[in-house]
């Protein structure tokens, strides 16, 4: 299916900026402000912005939950799932008001789990910096919005990832015509990133070890993070390398933008859930995995019903035939199989969000099956 994210996304970012230019609320009055002041707000430093202020919203002494976010979740009789919403293929928004992206699929394979439902999902947008916030307040039951798992997430900011969905790396992109082609040509110039992020942190540290001065141009709102870069306000950008090809689609001349070859980091992207909650953390943890098992097992969500009578025993305690393991997650026995039927194993999920066929045609490189050179593994189903 290929996607035209572009004019929904210039929409978007027009009503974006619109927005800023309300000054009708406090927060708006500060994106206008931030966006008038873009060019003089930034921090000109070796070292950058003072990263760790930034990154962890929630203050050092997160206390782990004490809830039963499952049990909240099936009295509801719906999952709500913190997304971003303003990057195709992980997790965009359309004018229809329609979800889509690896990340939503992650949601929707929860509700799969629990209820047998897909659907039985509201969506909530989150931006960088108030993500966390919201999985610890309990306003959302699960984070699947392109979050980097870090040692300092999982301890002072209180949250227990789910295995990696997405294997990435921080990128830069510039444009194509501005003859820099690598990270010592932004000497001087200025870089416009997103604050909340391991990449504004991530930029500090790469600039730093290698003594280039930058001008750090931080912003809270996304589009206005693009917007600013497309206006050639920022000589460079610099996001998650998917985060960048995503976005890419979104810019008026997407052929006019590179992303550099130099890596500025590893960034495993993550579900994730408060601390302090081992049932819906395993619940979420086996949901990623089933996916992966399946893609290992070949069962898809075409052919899932040819296995109903399989006699192999490893996939009958897979599809619930035989044994009681969803009985330990507090699910269905069958619930891999109704994440499989629902929304399709971890391959699936990944060529109809950032495959061949989209517009992000992301080649899999690291996201295989093991099996196959990547790092995608499953533990064992029993
Ligand atoms: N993976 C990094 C970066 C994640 C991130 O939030 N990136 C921004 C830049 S593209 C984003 O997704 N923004 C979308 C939004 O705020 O809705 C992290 O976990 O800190």
């Amino acid at each position: 299916m290929n996607q035209n994210f572009s004019s929904e996304l210039k929409t978007q970012v027009k009503k974006s900026l619109q927005k800023s230019q309300i000054m009708n609320t406090h927060k708006s009055f500060k994106s206008f402000l931030t966006l008038i002041l873009a060019p003089f707000i930034f921090t000109l430093s070796a070292c950058g912005s003072d990263s760790n202020s930034t990154e962890n919203n929630s203050n050092n002494s997160t206390k782990p939950v004490s809830r039963n976010t499952a049990t909240i979740v099936k009295t509801r009789g719906q999952l709500v799932c913190g997304v971003s919403g303003e990057l195709p293929g992980f997790s965009f928004v359309g004018t229809d008001g329609n979800y889509s992206g690896i990340d939503v699929d992650v949601c929707r394979a929860v509700a799969a789990a629990v209820f047998d439902d897909p659907n039985a999902v509201e969506f909530r947008n989150l931006n960088s910096k108030e993500r966390f916030t919201a999985l610890q307040t309990g306003e959302v039951d699960l984070l699947s919005r392109n979050t980097s798992w870090t040692l300092s997430r999982d301890t002072s900011v209180g949250l227990d990832f789910a295995p990696v969905v997405f294997y990435d790396g921080q990128g830069m992109m510039v444009n194509k015509n501005s003859g820099i082609k690598s990270l010592k040509d932004l000497q001087g110039k200025a870089i416009c990133t997103q604050t909340g992020t391991t990449t504004e942190q991530n930029l500090a540290d790469q600039m730093r070890k290698r003594n280039i001065t930058y001008k750090s141009v931080v912003f809270e709102d996304v589009n206005v993070t693009f917007a600013t870069y497309a206006e050639g306000r920022c000589e460079g950008i610099t996001a998650d390398r998917s985060a960048l090809v995503s976005r890419r689609t979104t810019l008026p001349k997407p052929d006019d933008h590179i992303i550099l070859d130099e890596l500025l980091s590893s960034e495993p992207l993550a579900p994730a859930v408060a601390k302090g909650d081992p049932q819906w953390r395993d619940t979420v943890k086996w949901t990623v995995y089933a996916l992966i098992k399946a893609e290992e097992l070949g069962i898809n969500s075409q052919n899932i019903a040819q296995f109903a009578n399989s006699n192999d025993p490893e996939i009958k305690r897979f599809l619930g035939t035989e044994g009681n393991l969803g009985e330990g997650l507090g699910l269905s026995n069958d619930f891999a199989a109704r994440i499989v039927k629902h929304v399709g194993n971890y391959g699936e999920i990944y060529d109809r969000n950032l495959g061949k066929q989209t517009q992000l045609n992301l080649p899999r490189n690291q996201n295989q099956l093991s099996t196959n050179g990547g790092l995608l593994y499953s533990p064992p189903f029993r």
